[in-house]
């Protein structure tokens, strides 16, 4: 029995829509997109596609092929996933001319299909310019941050592969027609943005309320293709699910929204483009799947609580070893990105003061992040999980290291190209030390909410603009996110 198919995914000119309308539409509402029209001076579409839009897997092995790459066998499964293998892309290439060689002689059965995934590209080769983040999506707090810092310092992680996995989220996809990839949601219930280089892939979406039909009885596994014969005592909802379907196009992009299943299909050979990342509209998403996988990893251990030195130790352990990062993660992540907005803002309103210019659309942004940043401490504290100390920011420390001030620095010129605000320059250190008479650490989700109460007030005062700081933020506290 097929699946029920019950709409497709809007599709807009991306040189038509502003950023804030592609905010609201989009980004707040969790809504998927196509976006056409932002790939036209992107490098990649010119190197890597011949005229006749099929791949030029020689440029690859030509300029990229000692890269080491994760391969997925698309024919294995391993657990929930694919089964991976490592090679270089020459190798990958090799493979790839092989098999479309084979096939076209109608000796196709031999070799299994292979696709290339997760290829950090942009790290490997910063200086190949292969594209530029559309406008849309450079909000992106999980690879500023990644570009700066660690998401997760684990002393017994092999250091090499540790570089590699978990160094950002920007990657490349190759796959000849037929790669595909396995139902799941993304990682840290993330967005992505997915460009198509060249070729086609066939989505399957399911949007977040209905996800709950793709699980077992016990809510523990969930279907893995949904081509399968999928059996209806193992998974009684999946018959009720409605999916909504796309085919993107060559020179497309599609905006996928948070927590929403979806499977892929190449239906031409392809390279694709596509980040995940996270931001004030969905880290809500990112501490809802940590609590649910935090209580499963102390279940799953549950009857070893007994002789274990520290329990809650082990759980987080597991936590940032199956998850990505842990609580203390999380809640460092989200206080350098409180910190860093109220750093941005201490300068926004001291310039106003010295140079009658104040950026209304940056203070309310800056108020709208620190609002969602509260939201999750608050709910952090309510929702319980979170025992004792999670960590230590030293606020003087984190204002002077330079890793943090470029931090503070990258975020701010991001908002400022979002915003249109050409006065933007880079912060002035000095300037902000004198605003930081706050006590000096954040150790707690309970300190986070008090340290933003506080310079949400006190720059409130500041703000000579109808206290538009504190109004967003009383009105963003109500309605964001
Ligand atoms: O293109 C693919 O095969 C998978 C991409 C994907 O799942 C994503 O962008 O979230």
């Amino acid at each position: 029995m097929g699946i029920k198919i019950g709409g497709q995914i809007e599709r807009v000119n991306g040189r038509e829509l502003s950023y804030s309308e592609f905010a609201e539409r989009y980004l707040a509402k969790n809504q998927p997109v196509v976006l056409k029209g932002l790939m036209d001076d992107w490098r990649a579409c010119k190197d890597w596609v011949f005229t006749n839009g099929q791949p030029n897997l020689h440029f690859f092995s030509t300029h990229f092929g000692k890269s080491k790459v994760q391969v997925a066998d698309c024919d294995t499964r391993e657990f929930t996933d694919q089964k991976r293998l490592e090679m270089s892309v020459l190798e990958f290439v090799n493979h790839w001319l092989q098999s479309s060689v084979e096939s076209l002689d109608g000796d196709g059965n031999g070799k299994s299909v292979l696709y290339l995934k997760d290829w950090h590209f942009v790290k490997e080769y910063p200086d190949y310019v292969a594209y530029r983040t559309p406008l849309f999506f450079i909000d992106d707090w999980l690879n500023l941050y990644l570009d700066n810092y660690r998401m997760h310092d684990d002393p017994e992680a092999h250091q090499e592969n540790n570089d590699i996995c978990c160094s950002d989220y920007r990657f490349v996809y190759m796959g000849a027609k037929g790669s595909w990839t396995p139902l799941h949601a993304d990682v840290f219930r993330s967005y992505s943005w997915s460009a198509n280089v060249c070729g086609k892939k066939k989505w399957l979406f399911l949007p977040p309320p209905q996800c709950h039909l793709l699980f077992d009885r016990n809510m523990k596994s969930s279907v893995y293709s949904i081509f399968d014969d999928i059996s209806e005592t193992k998974f009684p909802g999946f018959k009720k699910a409605i999916w909504l379907e796309c085919i993107q196009e060559q020179n497309e992009i599609i905006f996928v929204p948070s927590g929403w299943y979806h499977q892929v299909h190449n239906l031409e050979d392809t390279i694709s483009i596509n980040h995940n990342w996270f931001n004030g509209y969905n880290l809500s998403w990112v501490w809802d799947l940590l609590l649910r996988d935090y209580k499963e990893a102390k279940e799953y251990i549950e009857d070893i609580k007994d002789i274990c030195d520290d329990f809650e130790g082990l759980c987080q352990c597991n936590l940032a070893a199956n998850t990505g990062m842990n609580f203390k993660d999380f809640f460092i992540f989200i206080s350098r990105f409180a910190l860093a907005n109220v750093v941005e803002l201490c300068y926004l309103l001291g310039e106003s003061k010295s140079k009658s210019w104040c950026s209304s659309a940056m203070i309310e942004q800056f108020a709208l992040n620190l609002a969602s940043i509260m939201k999750i401490a608050s709910k952090m504290i309510s929702e319980g999980g979170v025992q004792g100390n999670l960590g230590i920011l030293d606020l003087r420390e984190a204002l002077n290291d330079p890793k943090f001030l470029k931090l503070c620095r990258d975020l701010g010129r991001i908002y400022a190209v979002i915003h249109e605000e050409e006065k933007w320059s880079s912060i002035v250190k000095e300037a902000l030390m004198d605003d930081f008479e706050y006590g000096s650490q954040v150790c707690s989700p309970e300190d986070l909410v008090r340290f933003i109460e506080y310079f949400v007030s006190k720059l409130s005062a500041n703000c000579t603009d109808q206290n538009t700081l504190l109004s967003v933020f009383c009105a963003a506290d109500d309605n964001h996110v």
